[in-house]
């Protein structure tokens, strides 16, 4: 095929793909709504971030820099677009941010033109991950992301030890952003780090997730919370675990905080994933729980397992079998955009209310740690079921 027909074929398919409509499911769990189609993939992003567009460069038409998943997104509403501040990962494995904007939220997300630049410190990053954004009410918009190095100590042969940490960048206009220090913590390794949006005590706050090693949480895990006196030079002293991983459920392995939490009048709703072994590899799933509107530390409500798992196609990536979030957007009007990727390859978005997540974390019985529990939830539901003569469609007898 030439140059031009190529390269109006390539267009075509883009431009279809970014101006595609979404459409939810109709009966969803009464919870949220799933959508038909993801609203990111590397698809989506700028053909001339890929491809030379000079004839004479390029005579074939070539891919020269692939980009192989668009994941993990921060989000924030902006100027009235919903904006996603995606993991975009190249085919050289390095990851980076980019903005990508749309006006329902729903579909129709088109990357602005430039990737996002993250300057560096001292100590340059191998790769930077996962950010999640905080309007804070010091009137910036912070980003903590993870930031990954080689771990110095690794001997030759091992290619693979890597330390994780936070580090923390903060703009006005979301153009251009500010790095400042990595945050300190006393844990060797922190990823899923994420900035309350209220200062607590006149100090910048902070959920992380202190762990012993790269991949595994050993004897730390947990999601924790922490004060830093300063943000230009984040520093905290102490972490103290408020939602620890525990035998048995879907938080077994690891846990952590996804965005920064949504205030309601009855407590601060988070959405953190939890991650639990299985021989097919560890399973991401995506869970919701409730803290106390003046103790953070404090878990007020928390249903039993996951709130989203993958299902489906989402099932299937680069790294199968996960769900992950770090961005959602609640509207004025009490509408949420929960955006979760799937697999480690593309980006979802599930919809609700903050009255049907009110709902769904104050009314959904707790874990009861043993089958037995579980057993005597459901004889309780279906008696009280009974008793309100609602019509079991299920029963046989
Ligand atoms: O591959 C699944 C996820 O693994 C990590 O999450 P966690 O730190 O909880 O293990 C992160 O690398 C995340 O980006 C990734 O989606």
């Amino acid at each position: 095929m030439d140059y031009d027909k190529r390269l109006e074929e390539l267009s075509r398919a883009h431009q279809s793909l970014i101006t595609r409509k979404n459409k939810s499911e109709n009966l969803g769990n009464g919870i949220f709504k799933r959508y038909e189609n993801p609203v990111l993939t590397a698809a989506h992003t700028p053909l001339y971030w890929r491809y030379n567009l000079s004839k004479e460069n390029n005579p074939y038409l070539m891919e020269r820099i692939g980009i192989n998943s668009v994941f993990n997104a921060g989000a924030i509403k902006w100027n009235n677009k919903y904006l996603l501040m995606a993991r975009v990962e190249a085919s050289d494995r390095k990851s980076f941010f980019a903005i990508a904007e749309s006006d329902n939220g729903i579909d129709q997300f088109k990357f602005w033109e430039y990737p996002v630049v993250i300057p560096e410190t001292d100590l340059p990053d191998t790769n930077v991950y996962d950010v999640r954004l905080t309007a804070h009410e010091d009137g910036w918009v912070y980003g903590l992301f993870c930031t990954e190095r080689r771990d110095p100590a690794a001997s030759i042969g091992d290619q693979s030890a890597a330390l994780a940490q936070c580090g923390i960048i903060r703009s006005k206009d979301l153009l251009s952003w500010e790095r400042l220090a990595d945050l300190k913590t006393g844990s060797q390794q922190q990823r899923n780090v994420v900035l309350h949006p209220e200062f607590v005590d006149g100090k910048y706050a902070f959920y992380t997730r202190p762990q012993d090693s790269f991949i595994e949480a050993g004897n730390g895990g947990g999601i924790a919370f922490g004060l830093s006196e300063s943000i230009e030079n984040a520093e905290i002293p102490e972490e103290l675990v408020i939602d620890r991983k525990e035998y048995h459920t879907v938080y077994e392995a690891k846990n952590g905080q996804g965005p920064a939490p949504i205030k309601t009048k009855y407590g601060w709703l988070h959405l953190a994933h939890g991650v639990r072994n299985t021989a097919a590899g560890l399973r991401y799933v995506l869970y919701m729980f409730m803290t106390d509107l003046n103790d953070l530390s404090l878990v007020t409500h928390k249903p039993a397992g996951y709130f989203i798992a993958p299902e489906g196609t989402e099932r299937i990536g680069d790294v199968s079998n996960v769900v992950f979030s770090n961005g959602w957007i609640a509207d004025e009007d009490g509408k949420v955009f929960i955006y979760y990727a799937a697999s480690d390859s593309r980006i979802h978005v599930a919809t609700s209310t903050i009255d049907q997540l009110l709902d769904y974390v104050l009314h959904t019985p707790e874990d009861g740690w043993r089958s037995a529990a579980t057993v005597q939830r459901i004889h309780h539901l279906i008696d009280q079921n009974k008793e309100n003569e609602q019509p079991d469609q299920n029963k046989t007898s």
